[in-house]
């Protein structure tokens, strides 16, 4: 933790190369990044820097933002494929966030098949509708794809217009729940709302945890019914955890949402405890199930072959049965030297290359685990739109001021539930489990386990992101496929951690074989040496970036 990085490079040291990125902005401007622009630095107890967060983006930056309602519909509700998914708006809200992330599903896995995902619902809202009102065409919806697939359920999402006009999207919804019978929710997240799809996400951990979670109390046979939160099955990544914890003999209640259904959502807080894997868009729902039915929840991370070997134990730890150690032993034991072949093979041609990861609010975190692994070091990272519990750990939560942009989002008031609410340990048990070091409801943040002197960014924008590469070239670049193929003109292999291109599953042990290969193909091709840019041939190309 916090190990020194020398990141000196023509004689840049961390604050020069701080400064450099900044030198060109106007003084606003530059006073405002460079508070979210940090040199990592790691005290003894963990202390880390204060970073800027969660706020909004300058006008005029290339940032790499999504929205409210890409962060509720896309992110969180998106990968459940037995809910219609309505996106009440003009055509191109649901259309372009349909299935771009390569969240995948396993419809055989359901008795009724049901698979809407591949499927992409909305309203088609013409200007009839923003001039007079979108409700009519928003019910006749509901009704046709009632009518057409008889759903469970049906949600309806909210896009930028529908705020604008002032269409009542929950009123429909309960009107429609009571002529079909069926569950009909409805989603405020309309694009504009806060500053990043950070908030469609806790849009729809509000949305869900009142609609959904505990409607159903059928009790699953198993033993350690755990469930899985924040994990959302891009390239198969749920499919692999399936198979480890099947056969570890956990039993998986409900993923949020990769692969998921809505009985699974119905039945989560039977479960015994929840393990939350990406904090950022789903530890509401976490908070709201341990208040309401008594739910502990633990922060877990299945990227990288260690890493899920010790969120393994975490669980085993948990539930404290000699069986289920023993199993998870002999798990670890038949799985981890697959990984350590490829391991040996891979690292020689990998060790000692620098990379660079700039995504969501998670993975720039737990990627690093992965690239550990192969010997690459992590010279700078940086979230999209994590806040600063993301970067800095939970301890952080009551510092953080609530501003206009915040307050804007609903915080649920949630109590016990008078039948329901079942403690899974008692107090003295939670101690004593504390104390032989399981944490609860606690997460360190990125900070913590990156060198000191890594730059962490905060929501870095195209400007700083050529800059950077330019400074830095490093042997890799993580982003999205915003970013993607700028990085690729300068000659630096890109690889996307949203999507993963066209790869994965990249979680749990055979993830990990997938990301080394993926990673060694990639850093060790030599095609890249042969590019270069079109600007760098035609300098009459380059943008003039100076703003005066
Ligand atoms: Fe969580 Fe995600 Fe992420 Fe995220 Fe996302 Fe994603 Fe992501 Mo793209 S939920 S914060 S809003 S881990 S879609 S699966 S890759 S930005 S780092």
């Amino acid at each position: 933790m916090g190990a020194d990085l020398k990141i000196e490079i023509e004689g840049l040291n961390p604050e020069k190369i701080k400064s450099e990125l900044i030198a060109d902005y106007p003084t606003k401007l530059a006073r405002k990044r460079a508070k979210q622009i940090i040199i990592n630095s790691v005290g003894c107890d963990g202390e880390v820097p204060e970073i800027q967060s969660n706020v909004r983006t300058v006008p005029g930056l290339i940032g790499q933002r999504g929205c409210c309602y890409a962060g509720c519909k896309g992110v969180i509700l998106g990968p459940t494929r037995d809910i219609v998914n309505i996106t009440h708006g003009p055509i191109g809200c649901g259309f372009y966030s349909w299935l771009t992330r390569r969240n995948q599903t396993d419809p055989d896995q359901s008795p009724d098949g049901h698979n809407f995902m591949t499927y992409s619902f909305s309203t088609d809202m013409q200007e009839e509708q923003i001039i007079f009102g979108g409700e009519k065409k928003l019910k006749q919806a509901i009704q046709e794809a009632y009518d057409i697939f008889k759903p469970k359920a049906i949600a309806v999402f909210s896009t930028c217009p529908v705020g604008l006009i002032g269409d009542d999207v929950h009123t429909v919804c309960r009107e429609m729940k009571a002529k079909l019978g069926i569950n009909i929710f409805g989603f405020s997240c309309e694009g504009y709302k806060g500053v990043s799809q950070s908030a469609g996400h806790h849009i729809a951990n509000n949305g869900i945890f009142t609609h959904v979670v505990g409607t159903n109390d059928t009790v699953k046979e198993g033993k350690f019914k755990i469930n899985l939160l924040g994990e959302y099955n891009i390239g198969g990544d749920s499919f692999e955890l399936e198979r480890i914890f099947k056969k570890c003999g956990i039993t998986l209640i409900s993923t949020f949402s990769g692969n998921s259904t809505i009985d699974g959502f119905a039945n989560a807080h039977t479960a015994d405890l929840n393990l939350i894997m990406c904090h950022r868009s789903i530890n509401y729902v976490a908070e709201m199930m341990e208040k309401k039915y008594g739910l502990p929840w633990i922060k877990i991370n299945f990227i990288g072959a260690l890493a899920t070997a010790k969120s393994l134990r975490k669980i085993a730890h948990y539930f404290g049965d000699a069986s289920l150690i023993a199993k998870v032993e002999e798990v670890i034991a038949e799985e981890l030297p697959e990984v350590e072949k490829a391991q040996k093979e891979i690292r020689p041609r990998t060790e000692g290359k620098r990379a660079m990861m700039f995504v969501g609010g998670s993975r720039a975190h737990h990627y690093q685990e992965l690239f550990n692994e192969l010997g690459i070091t992590t010279l700078s990272a940086g979230y999209e739109f994590g806040h600063r519990d993301d970067y800095e750990g939970r301890r952080v939560l009551s510092e953080i001021k609530v501003d206009a942009d915040s307050r804007n989002i609903e915080e649920l008031v949630i109590n016990p539930d008078p039948e329901k609410y079942r403690p899974r340990k008692s107090a003295e048990e939670v101690e004593e489990l504390r104390q032989s070091g399981l944490k609860f409801s606690e997460y360190d943040g990125m900070m913590t386990e990156m060198k000191t002197g890594a730059l962490v960014i905060d929501d870095i924008s195209q400007y700083e992101t050529d800059k950077l590469i330019e400074i830095f070239r490093p042997d890799i670049f993580c982003a999205g496929i915003k970013e993607k193929y700028s990085v690729q003109k300068y000659g630096i292999p890109m690889k996307q951690l949203h999507s993963y291109d066209y790869g994965g599953p990249y979680a749990g042990f055979k993830g990990a074989v997938n990301f080394y290969k993926e990673i060694d193909r990639m850093v060790n091709s030599k095609v890249w040496s042969y590019l270069k840019a079109p600007w760098e041939k035609n300098p009459e190309l380059m943008a003039n970036y100076a703003c005066e």
